[in-house]
């Protein structure tokens, strides 16, 4: 396997030089599961798990490798297995808060140059969620394309487009049907050799369903495939990485269904600009826009000047954001916190000796 074609490129090339006392030998990683990995190197695809100094050395949960990463490994002599030492930093990537109580952040896929916002344009269509998925690209340092799916199942296109258009501003889109095999051959150009693209998008808008046709082969499992078994669950589980035929990477996820952002406070005040443009006419600073005096947001939108429902989405992520740090600020008191209990064990012990 030849790494160029793997989206090897400078940036790694210079990141590498600095862990060279570890070996040379780097693979990319193709699919995770929990604690082990399938990578692609010079030798082909071969199974790993990380060093117990890695492990040693990593604390959260956003320092193991993930689908996408660069990794510098050690093959195992005569067998297709591989320890990894290090994982390369990461061009690009995104991530949200894994659910559960403690918040941590997962990475969803890295070193991505493109991610395709995949929405259904049928009666599953949300311009709310295309925006929220807008913000998270952004936030991730790759491009974002927006693929409309289900053409076929679409008789208000028009009025669909219109509606995608005033949130996505320069961002290109692209209307696809997967059934009719319409729109498809257009998104290869953004899988040129040696580049990755993510797509991801709520469940049963037709990802993998995509990824099979651009990959011109039904490999990975889809709705249709599975009809009857467990329905109404998520098919695709697992992130995977896969090499088109003709050049390029893709990686298929599974559908999100409830968008937790992370850290997308840039993403957030370049997103929604005109709406914090606007604000910094209200009369009071700290305005909420909601019942002060002169609130010039209030103002723009019985003007019809900004949309309500764009004004929902922006309270709704600003919320989310601020849980989210309230979270995050508390976890790291308790990390102090036992950080001093352990202080104040050594001083004890030191006392009694
Ligand atoms: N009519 C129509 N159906 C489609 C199209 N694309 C996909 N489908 C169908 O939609 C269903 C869901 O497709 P999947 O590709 O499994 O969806 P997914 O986005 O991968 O879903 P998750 O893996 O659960 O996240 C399948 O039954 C597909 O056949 C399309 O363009 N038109
Ligand atoms: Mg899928
Ligand atoms: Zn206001």
């Amino acid at each position: 396997m030849d790494l160029n074609k793997l989206g090897w490129n400078a940036y790694q090339k210079k990141h590498l030089k600095s862990f060279s006392q570890q070996g040379s030998d780097v693979g990319r990683i193709c699919s995770e599961n929990k604690n082990s990995y399938f990578l692609l190197s010079e030798y082909g695809e071969l199974f790993a798990t990380v060093s117990g100094k890695f492990r040693n050395n990593s604390v959260g949960r956003e320092d193991y490798p993930a689908v996408g990463d660069w990794v510098v490994f050690e093959k195992i002599e005569n067998e297709d297995k591989a320890v990894i030492h290090k994982v390369l930093p990461r061009k690009s990537k995104f991530s949200r808060k894994i659910a559960g109580n403690a918040t941590q952040e997962q990475i969803l896929a890295s070193n991505i140059d493109t991610v395709f916002i995949v929405s259904s344009l049928n009666y599953d269509f949300n311009p709310r969620r295309i925006e929220r998925y807008l913000t998270m690209v952004w936030d991730s340092g790759a491009k974002a394309v927006i693929v409309l799916t289900k053409s076929d199942l679409c008789n208000n296109l028009d009025d669909i487009l219109y509606q995608v258009e005033a949130i996505a501003f320069d961002t290109r889109m692209h209307v696809i049907s997967n059934t009719l095999n319409q729109g498809i051959e257009v998104l290869k150009l953004y899988l040129q050799e040696g580049s990755t693209v993510a797509l991801i998008g709520s469940s049963g808008v037709g990802k993998s369903t995509l990824t099979n046709k651009l990959m011109g082969n039904e490999i990975i499992e889809t709705d249709t495939l599975r009809k009857n078994i467990e329905k109404g669950k998520h098919t695709t589980t697992t992130r995977e990485m896969y090499i088109l035929p003709d050049g390029g990477l893709i990686v298929d996820t599974p559908g999100m269904r409830e968008l937790q952002l992370w850290d997308v406070d840039n993403g957030l005040n370049q997103y929604f600009d005109d709406i914090e443009t606007i604000a910094e006419n209200c009369r009071f600073s700290d305005c909420k826009h909601d019942t002060e005096p002169g609130c010039a947001v209030k103002d723009a939108i019985s003007k019809g000047l900004l949309d309500k429902g764009r004004l929902k989405n922006y309270f709704k992520m600003k919320n989310e954001l601020d849980f989210l740090s309230k979270r995050q600020t508390q976890k790291a008191s308790q990390i102090e916190k036992e950080k001093w209990k352990d202080i104040h064990k050594q001083i004890k012990k030191i006392k009694k000796k």
